[in-house]
């Protein structure tokens, strides 16, 4: 098992000490058997698997209102498993980021629709936000929904959207007009099985999960499919993704300490100038500076989830320092251990391989890096100018 001393920093409670052993021990039994050929059955598989182990719950409060999503357990979650297998953490991920905005925003008769589903694995979950003009620049929405009657038709198209093709329900940002820009948008949960939603295309990228472009075309839904107000659909969507940039931050430092460990058990079985690889200081080198920009994103990653858990309304800045670091380091950290790795690293099917490839989509989605830099700088200009 990884470096689990971190767990006693002052930001974690007996529960996640608790928690993060008995995910290890199930992530170990659980996750490494999984056929990764078909994505889409993987995916269903590993969904199922995670609700009936209970691990789902964590990513949406019970219906009864009794506990608040937990950004520390979600973080926890997403890190332990990361360290074992990029698409276990996948399809975590995505059940919590789909039902993010109905859990936060949602009534209780939406909640009481969907959470249990998508809590015991029932249901898989989607967030169904950007659009091919529209990744970072989400005012720009173009997706429509129209009043009618005494509900809305959607129609236009969403892109690159994670578990497209196999939800049973999707958050759908799209424009209802209120205002122009930001505030002219609004959030609906579409059903799967929608006659009026297609998938337009699946998309093969070079970490394999399901990834689809939607159509919408003369997509009706009731009144009651709206979430919050109408127009409060861009708010929605920034303080969802407030909540899970800092969990992208989290696998990324799954991902950087499998690669971590991997480096160090191979820098120290492999002989080399008549010594272990890791005697010779310039490896050294490595190990140490892997070793210290693990713990920095461990710090920013828990950071963020600890002050969010702790009631602040907004954590954009935390969580964007925790997303943009975690994930920069991540890539030089698995980058350094497929180097110490030599042919090995770049031999596909090995671990460090693999995770070469997995960390790379971490830093474009929910918010490319640079995304991240403008929310810092926008946070640090608007409290001097206070
Ligand atoms: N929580 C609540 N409200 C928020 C918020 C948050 N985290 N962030 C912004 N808002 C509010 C602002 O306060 C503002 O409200 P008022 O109009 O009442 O003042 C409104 O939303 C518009 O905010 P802003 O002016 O910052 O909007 P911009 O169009 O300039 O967009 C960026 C800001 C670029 C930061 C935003 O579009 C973004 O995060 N883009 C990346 C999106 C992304 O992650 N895409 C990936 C999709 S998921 S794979």
């Amino acid at each position: 098992m990884a470096d689990t001393s971190f767990l006693n920093w002052p930001f974690f409670e007996e529960r996640h000490r608790t928690l993060a052993a008995e995910l290890d021990a199930w992530a170990a039994a659980n996750v490494a058997d999984i056929d990764h050929h078909d994505v889409d059955a993987a995916c269903r598989t590993l969904v199922s698997r995670l609700g009936q182990g209970g691990w789902l719950k964590h990513t949406a409060p019970n219906e009864d209102g009794s506990q608040r999503i937990d950004v520390r357990t979600l973080a926890l979650v997403r890190e332990t498993l990361a360290r074992h297998s990029g698409l276990a953490d996948f399809a975590f991920a995505m059940q919590g980021l789909g039902a993010g905005p109905i859990s936060l925003f949602g009534t209780d008769a939406q909640k009481n629709t969907w959470l249990p589903k998508t809590r015991s694995g029932q249901a898989i979950a989607a967030f169904a936000l950007t659009e091919a003009a529209s990744g970072s620049d989400v005012a720009n929405i173009t997706t429509t929904a129209t009043r009618d009657g005494d509900g809305y038709v959607i129609d236009g198209e969403k892109y690159w959207i994670s578990n497209g093709g196999i939800a049973d329900l999707y958050v759908v940002f799209a424009r209802t007009g209120e205002a122009p820009g930001a505030r002219g948008l609004s959030a609906f949960i579409v059903s799967g099985d929608n006659p009026g939603l297609s998938i337009a295309e699946r998309i093969d990228v070079i970490a394999p999960h399901p990834l689809g472009r939607l159509r919408f075309k003369n997509c009706r839904v009731s009144a009651d499919a709206l979430l919050s107000k109408a127009g409060d659909g861009f708010k929605i969507a920034m303080a969802t993704l407030d909540v899970f940039r800092t969990t992208v931050g989290a696998a990324a430092l799954g991902f950087a300490r499998r690669a971590f460990d991997e480096a160090v058990k191979r820098a120290s079985t492999r002989q080399m100038f008549g010594g272990a690889l890791s005697d010779l200081q310039m490896v050294q080198a490595h190990i140490a500076d892997m070793a210290v920009e693990i713990d920095a994103a461990a710090l920013l990653v828990y950071r963020a989830a600890w002050t969010k858990d702790m009631g602040a309304a907004r954590v954009s800045r935390e969580a964007a320092m925790a997303k943009l670091y975690a994930t920069e380091a991540a890539q030089r950290v698995i980058d350094t251990s497929v180097q110490i790795h030599g042919g090995d690293g770049v031999r596909s099917g090995h671990p460090v391989e693999m995770l070469y490839r997995d960390i790379r989509a971490l830093r474009i989605y929910e918010g490319a890096s640079d995304i991240q830099k403008l929310v810092i700088a926008r946070a640090v200009l608007s409290s001097a100018e206070r």
